[in-house]
Formats: structure tokens, sequence, C-alpha cells
């Protein structure tokens, strides 16, 4: 079913605490935690605790969802004392854009300068 966690993705497994990652943030819906290899001094994935391939399909589905995951990017780069220099909020969605893992993430990065065009 929709949503429903999948045996074989590594973020669900993160979910049920399977696969141990680093938390920084967990509400109802969501749970934010740091990149197993930063991009940047500050780089933490948002994801929906429920299972969607990417954002887009996510926000199709669950809308309040994907709200509360941009809700939870602000609140990240709050915490992390990056909001006021600016921040990246990332979805790599699909493979030719650089998605790896096909559960729906943000990725919120900062601390350090970006490029425009992004690579
Ligand atoms: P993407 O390429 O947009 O699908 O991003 C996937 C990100 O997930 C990538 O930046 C590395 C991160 N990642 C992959 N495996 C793990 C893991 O086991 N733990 C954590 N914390 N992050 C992971």
């Amino acid at each position: 079913m929709a949503g429903e966690p999948q045996a074989d993705c590594l973020f669900c497994k993160i979910v049920s605490k399977e696969v141990p990652a680093t938390v920084v943030r967990e509400t109802e819906t969501t749970l934010a935690f740091r990149d197993i290899n930063p991009q940047a001094p500050t780089h933490v994935l948002v994801i929906p605790k429920v299972h969607y391939p990417d954002a887009a399909s996510l926000a199709k589905a669950e809308p309040q969802i994907a709200a509360d995951i941009l809700r939870e990017a602000g609140a990240v780069a709050a915490d992390e004392e990056i909001d006021g220099t600016g921040f990246r909020v990332i979805f790599n969605t699909g493979a030719g854009a650089g998605q790896t893992v096909f559960h729906a993430h943000a990725h919120i990065l900062g601390g350090r300068g970006f490029n425009w065009p992004p690579g």
C-alpha cells in the first residue's frame, strides 16, 4: 500500500531504528538525521516516516507531510544556526538528478558558500 514501509529501503530501516543514524529532530511524521557523507559543515537529511520514492510523489499523495518536511528544514537550519548566512534545501529527484536513495528526502546544507548553477 502507498506509504507503507518497504523491506529493502534504507531510510525505512532508519525510521524503524533497524539502521542507526544520528537523529537531530523527530516529529510524528518526519525524521531528521545527519548525512553519512556530508557535503558541507551542516548536512542533514529530512525524511517522511512514510515511504514514497521521491518528494514529488510524496507531495502528490501527502501534501501535509511534504509541508512538514519544509517546516522541519527551516527548524534544522535554525537549530544548526545556518539560517542567518543562508542554506540550501535540495530534493534530488530521479537518478539523472543524482538521487541514490529512493525514499523521499530533503538535503539541508549550510555552513559554507554555494555556487549557482549547482553542479
Ligand atoms: P541522494 O543522492 O539525494 O539520494 O541522497 C542520499 C543521501 O543519503 C546521500 O547524501 C548519502 C546519504 N546516505 C546514504 N546511506 C546512508 C546511511 O546509511 N546513513 C545516513 N545517515 N546517510 C546515508
